[in-house]
């Protein structure tokens, strides 16, 4: 359906998530709200990264990051969008990022009452209790009126306190704000990662509420800053594609149940490093470059921003690997906003997520910014690789 060459009844990323809440008659809606303030964030990074050239926004921040990495503008800008949105949209109670070095809890709201509170009204006063009847003047004694006042404000205290509970919301979001921050001056593709958690217990969270499983998770997805935005999202029920329209600002359903296929033909790793994989990891590259009789050399890809080079593997198949390397020994990549989430979008389209030992979404994170090996991609792909691993290492 199409009148002046627009679409009239497109199927937004709202609307698609709007359409997901309605199976679920227990849905408040504050997973819509949440997805809607994280999507303004998204739009403004793209935006952003499209006019960092001419806004000279990039260049190096003057600051490194927590893990003592260079931050640079669109870093910053971009981690502070993805936190005041989130923050904003009152649905959230918890924020992990890879800019900050410790999560960030949502304070209640203060202030409505804020007073300090007044003694009890002691013995200064009398009682009256006189009985009234309809018409006569109100005769209330200045006690009267204070417990009353007194009993509003309990009231109201309960109620704030539900307010306010409901204000902080129960979601818990990871995020990388930019990931492949070093591509960013060069004009390569880069993109953010989230995943998201709901708290289960009422009351204040805490950091165990984040250091919970992959396949806990509720959502999870990545935006990609390419040649077009696109944002990937899974809420557990496959994955769908979202392309940014630039000219109504709405992220468009472009590709429907996306389906990582069993096998690909491209693998996807950091060649430089290559003295320092293991025997397994060195053998299953070799053999992707020197195959068996009748079988076909592999291509190579490698972006260096693990979004593009994940974006391509669930969309042409293969394989992407960061494995444990001499600087980093336990992989380079995050846990709880990396690997985790690109974990969940792999498995949701048919792929697999592993570290070469474990499970992506299985592995129980004991820190916030814990590093992980990770090796994704095509089912078969990644079957091939493991049998390698397997018997070598
Ligand atoms: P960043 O969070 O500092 O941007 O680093 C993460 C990036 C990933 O996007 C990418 O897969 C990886 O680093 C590339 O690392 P390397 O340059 O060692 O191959
Ligand atoms: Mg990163």
């Amino acid at each position: 359906t199409k009148q002046f060459g627009i679409e009239t009844d497109s199927m937004t990323l709202q609307r698609y998530v709007i359409q997901g809440q309605s199976k679920h008659p227990e849905a408040t809606g504050d997973f819509t709200n949440l997805l809607t303030s994280m999507l303004v964030a998204v739009k403004a990074i793209a935006s952003a990264t499209q006019k960092a050239g001419l806004a000279k926004l990039y260049g190096i921040a003057g600051a490194t990051n927590v893990q003592g990495e260079e931050v640079k503008k669109l870093d910053v800008l971009s981690n502070e969008l993805m936190i005041n949105m989130l923050k904003s949209s009152m649905t959230t109670c918890m924020l992990v990022s890879e800019e900050n070095d410790d999560h960030i809890e949502m304070t209640l709201l203060n202030g409505l009452f804020s007073g300090s509170r007044p003694n009890s009204p002691g013995s200064t006063t009398t009682q009256r209790g006189t009985k009234r009847t309809a018409g006569e003047a109100v005769d209330v004694s200045i006690d009267e009126l204070f417990r009353f006042c007194l009993k509003l404000r309990n009231d109201l205290d309960k109620q704030r306190g539900y307010v306010e509970e409901r204000r902080r919301g129960n979601y818990i979001v990871t995020f990388d704000p930019l990931d492949g921050s070093s591509n960013i001056d060069c004009l390569v593709s880069i993109g953010t990662i989230f995943g998201i958690y709901k708290k289960r217990h009422p009351g204040a969270p805490t950091v165990a509420d984040v250091l919970r499983p992959g396949k806990e998770m509720v959502a999870a997805g990545y935006a990609l800053y390419g040649s077009a935005c696109m944002v990937v999202l899974s809420t557990g029920d496959g994955v769908n594609g979202f392309t940014l329209d630039p000219s109504i600002g709405e992220f468009i359903l472009t590709h429907p149940d996306m389906k990582c296929k069993p096998r690909g033909s491209i693998y996807s790793i950091n060649e430089g490093y290559a003295q320092t994989w293991s025997k397994g990891i060195s053998e299953y590259i070799r053999t992707r470059k020197e195959p068996e009789a009748g079988k076909k050399v592999y291509g190579q890809r490698y972006v260096g921003s693990m979004v593009a080079d994940v974006h391509r593997t669930l969309l042409n198949g293969g394989i992407f690997l960061y494995p444990p390397t001499a600087s980093a020994p336990s992989g380079k990549l995050r846990l709880l906003y990396e690997c985790i989430p690109m974990a969940y979008i792999m498995e949701q389209a048919g792929g697999l997520a592993t570290t070469g030992k474990t499970r992506i979404l299985d592995i129980q994170p004991t820190a916030i910014h814990q590093r992980s090996p990770i090796i994704l991609g095509s089912k078969e792909d990644v079957e091939e690789c493991l049998s390698y691993i397997e018997k070598h290492d």
